[in-house]
């Protein structure tokens, strides 16, 4: 149906705004919670309302909870949706999750979580850290495979550097300059320090382990969710 406070970019490319770019949505679907957001209503399977966007390192991504609970950013430019927002979508409507990755030769892969969803969880008095389910791996193309180094982070709260629910005895925030569902600590980083490439710092850019290892940071990366029909 039409909509005059669309949900996610499907409800606009269903109101007939067919075009990648920046719109507003309404992610509770009440007037009052207009967020600007990226739509990639291009590729496969989408429209895809895209939450975490970098291409550049113009946006610090090392940042606190409150940052990443509300979100940073612009939605024209790099930006980071917020956890409060991915969650009240996941809310109402069935996702699935897609991760672009694109590194310094050009080289752009990605894979596709068919059930994507966060939830609230409280540990130890620690409410609201945005629990990650993400199940259904598959590559986007499986001859140009990456491996599923998102798995690891499944099920686990949503860390930053003042606000830590990982299971290692450091702050895997800290530790690895980023913020993520990280357990003990990451295998995929992506919203890690933008470095650019071939980094000799272990672990701390916007890793993929299983494609390009510890020691390389992403040029670009893009993570966004679709409806799941
Ligand atoms: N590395 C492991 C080995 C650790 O820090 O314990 C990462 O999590 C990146």
């Amino acid at each position: 149906p039409l909509s005059c406070y669309p949900l996610d970019c499907k409800d606009i490319y269903d109101n007939g705004k067919t075009s990648d770019g920046v719109y507003w949505i309404y992610p509770s679907g009440h007037y009052s919670d207009a967020v600007p957001v990226y739509c990639d209503m291009t590729s496969s399977n989408g429209p895809w309302t895209v939450f975490q966007k970098r291409f550049d390192g113009s946006e610090d991504f090392y940042r606190g909870w409150e940052d990443y609970k509300v979100g940073f950013g612009r939605a024209d430019s790099e930006y980071w949706l917020g956890l409060e927002n991915i969650y009240r979508l996941t809310l109402q409507k069935a996702y699935r999750l897609r991760i672009d990755l694109t590194d310094f030769d050009n080289d752009s892969r990605f894979v596709i979580y068919n059930n994507f969803s966060l939830s609230p969880l409280s540990i130890s008095g620690v409410a609201e850290s945005y629990k990650l389910y993400i199940v259904g791996f598959e590559e986007g193309d499986p001859s140009k495979a990456i491996g599923d180094s998102f798995r690891s982070q499944h099920t686990m709260g949503f860390t930053t550097y003042d606000h830590d629910v990982d299971v290692d005895s450091r702050n895997c925030a800290s530790t690895y300059k980023g913020g993520s569902w990280y357990r003990n600590c990451h295998s995929a980083n992506l919203n890690g320090l933008y470095l650019g490439g071939n980094t000799n710092q272990y672990a701390t850019g916007m890793t993929w382990e299983s494609w390009r290892g510890f020691y390389y940071s992403m040029k670009t990366t893009e993570m966004k969710i679709a409806v799941n029909f």
